[in-house]
């Protein structure tokens, strides 16, 4: 294995940078779904402490995985990391040391709204300095299109946005936000009635999901080279296709060779939900992240359509009808 492709472990601890306090007192806020308020921003509801990645300078080899919270991010950072890096791990299916079998794919993928609150403190041992991520630095972000740091949107590098279908991914965030406020004896459990109220009206962290859909889903017909976009629910049903479509978007192709060695079969098995959920780093891991999340809980049940399980008939009305005002004649649809 050669220096330029080692990567570390690291976990998430350490100091919040000041915030512009006249910018945050000025901002709508509405109540979130947990312990913090959200702030809306050039009509965005964000989180207030990752409110800016502004200091992040982007280089042109860099790949941007994007989405909504629940999306498939943590699936998306793994096979970007794995298809981006292989020849740095070869082979795959065989090679115990892959980080990927011992770290989560956010330790590998930092979000950048995390870098200006950690990654350039040399004191801070925990967290991924800049300085030690080889190229291509991979780097994942919930920050709606036009929020991006400047770098982002005037350098070569590329991003790859992932949506899901809003049935699914409301579910998803619902669990995952009551398993957090549970685990961390916060404050009581979200019903669900009241969660997709603010689903609905747009209220949740990086919502609402059409603004931030439409934003990449623009970018992405625009300049298709610089912004790839993934559906989760077309990544469940056709993995090998859209693998080797993000690929050649990455720049990095697989060849005929690897094509036929198994390379991507590999990439797949070792990226998939069955794997990683039982990876001793996954399943009794935490801390990455933001707080203390456990990582167990960004592995769920990783399907499509466990939404109807949930919803009521009033449910799947109003979140079609909202579907339709907002994304309808988009072009964009699940
Ligand atoms: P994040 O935005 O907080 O990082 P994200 O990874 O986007 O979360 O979403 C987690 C969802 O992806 C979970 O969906 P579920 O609640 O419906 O089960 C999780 O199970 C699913 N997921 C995680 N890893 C994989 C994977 N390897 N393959 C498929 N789905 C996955």
């Amino acid at each position: 294995m050669s220096t330029s492709c080692e990567e570390k472990k690291f976990s998430l601890k350490g100091n919040f940078a000041d915030e512009d306090e006249e910018l945050l007192q000025s901002l709508p806020k509405q109540k979130g779904w947990g312990a913090y308020d959200l702030l809306l921003f050039q009509n965005h509801w964000i989180p207030p402490l990752y409110l800016k990645a502004t200091h992040f300078q982007a280089k042109p080899s860099d790949i941007i995985v994007a989405s909504l919270p629940k999306s498939g991010t943590t699936w998306l950072k793994a096979l970007a990391f794995a298809t981006s890096k292989r020849n740095c791990f070869i082979p795959i299916s065989q090679n115990d040391d892959h980080p990927l079998r011992h770290s989560n794919p956010h330790s590998l993928v930092p979000f950048l709204e995390t870098i200006d609150l950690y990654g350039n403190d040399p004191n801070n041992v925990s967290f991924p300095h800049l300085s030690t991520l080889s190229e291509p630095r991979l780097f994942g972000t919930h920050i709606p299109f036009p929020l991006l740091p400047g770098s982002i949107h005037n350098s070569n590098c590329k991003i790859i946005y992932i949506c899901r279908n809003p049935f699914d991914a409301f579910i998803s965030l619902w669990h995952f936000k009551n398993n957090i406020l549970s685990s961390q004896s916060l404050l009581p459990e979200l019903a669900l009635e009241e969660a997709f109220e603010k689903y609905i009206e747009g209220i949740f962290d990086y919502g609402p999901f059409w603004s931030h859909m439409l934003g990449y889903w623009k970018a992405s017909k625009d300049t298709p080279n610089k912004v790839l976009f993934l559906k989760y629910d077309e990544l469940k049903a056709n993995t090998y296709f859209e693998v080797k479509r993000m690929a050649q978007f990455m720049d990095c192709t697989f060849s005929e060779e690897e094509e036929s060695g198994g390379v991507i079969d590999a990439i797949i098995e070792l990226c998939s939900f069955g794997k990683m959920k039982e990876l001793e780093v996954n399943k009794s891991g935490k801390g990455m992240l933001k707080a203390d999340v456990e990582n167990k809980y960004f592995f769920r049940k990783g399907k499509t359509g466990d939404w109807a399980n949930y919803f009521s008939p009033y449910m799947t009305e109003k979140l079609s009808k909202i579907m339709e005002e907002n994304l309808g004649g988009s072009g964009l649809s699940f």
